[in-house]
């Protein structure tokens, strides 16, 4: 049997992965993988919604501010702690580094399931992709400085090679030190998935992206790289088929919500093998 050294010691399958193959081969994978062209159809929205879901198209996400107030962040960073101390078998503990993850908290708690089935979010996700794609469930992450990533420049990735959706809320201000979502625009695009393979020299078969791919892309254009900074109650929306991070904390801390929007097709019973034993319920798929 070749030990996982010897696969990737083979000469060949590393000829590959950075060979012009690389980009022709990531775009076959996204069709077979389900890749549905980009919808258009909601030209009979409301200018705001039109213009949420047109900023999601074209460069990929879209920050809607003042979803809560900052005495609602406040009472959420409290649940978040609450749900954490609770649930300490059902959250994934960074012992290293510190940070603490929830996945399917709106489980356990009302005030995190309404952010959960918010009605309007749930609309925009519909209309982004194209057929009912609910949130199945909701993370909330407690993230901390610590000494093991603090000098680290990493994270960049895709999250799917078919389109996916995110709605994160920002509960805490978040500037450029405590580690605010960054994002390649335009890198959602069928397109640039094959021109940011070839010109960032990002390997086949890999979702996460070394931070000299990245700067490849972003010294051929700047102004590509965007970090999202914004108050608490601040949300960001994105299309996380494309190049995006939390970036590095380096002070204070990051809370934040979460919500994970699927095809249906995609929810089931698996997801708590990844995520955990609060990410599926059985009736997510029908909601
Ligand atoms: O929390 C963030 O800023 C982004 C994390 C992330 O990569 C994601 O939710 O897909
Ligand atoms: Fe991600």
């Amino acid at each position: 049997m070749q030990t996982k050294a010897a696969v990737d010691d083979n000469p060949i399958k590393n000829w590959l992965k950075t060979s012009p193959l690389a980009a022709p081969m990531t775009v076959a994978r996204m069709m077979m993988a389900g890749y549905r062209g980009y919808p258009t159809s909601w030209d009979n929205e409301d200018e705001q919604t039109r213009g949420i879901l047109n900023a999601l198209n074209t460069r990929g996400y879209y920050v809607y501010e003042g979803y809560y107030t900052p005495e609602q962040c406040a009472a959420m960073r409290n649940e978040i702690d609450t749900v954490i101390e609770d649930n300490k078998d059902s959250v994934s503990f960074d012992d290293l580094i510190g940070d603490a993850r929830l996945f399917g908290a709106e489980k356990v708690s009302e005030m995190i399931d309404q952010f959960n089935k918010d009605e309007y979010f749930q609309k925009l996700s519909d209309l982004y992709h194209g057929e009912h794609a609910p949130a199945p469930f909701t993370m909330a992450a407690r993230l901390v400085p610590n000494d093991i990533n603090k000098d680290k420049d990493h994270g960049w990735h895709r999250d799917s090679l078919r389109r996916q959706f995110k709605t994160i809320v920002y509960l805490d201000d978040v500037t450029e030190e405590n580690g605010p979502f960054q994002y390649i625009t335009e890198s959602q695009h069928m397109s640039s998935i094959f021109f940011d393979t070839m010109s960032g020299q990002i390997p086949y078969m890999s979702s996460a992206i070394t931070a000299q791919s990245v700067k490849r892309l972003t010294d051929k254009d700047p102004s590509r790289l965007h970090t999202v900074t914004g108050k608490a109650g601040t949300v960001v929306i994105a299309d996380t088929t494309g190049i995006h991070r939390g970036s590095t904390i380096k002070s204070g801390h990051r809370y934040a919500l979460t919500n994970y929007y699927m095809f249906q097709d995609l929810i089931g019973p698996y997801m708590n093998d990844y995520f955990g034993p609060l990410a599926y319920r059985e009736s997510a798929a029908n909601s």
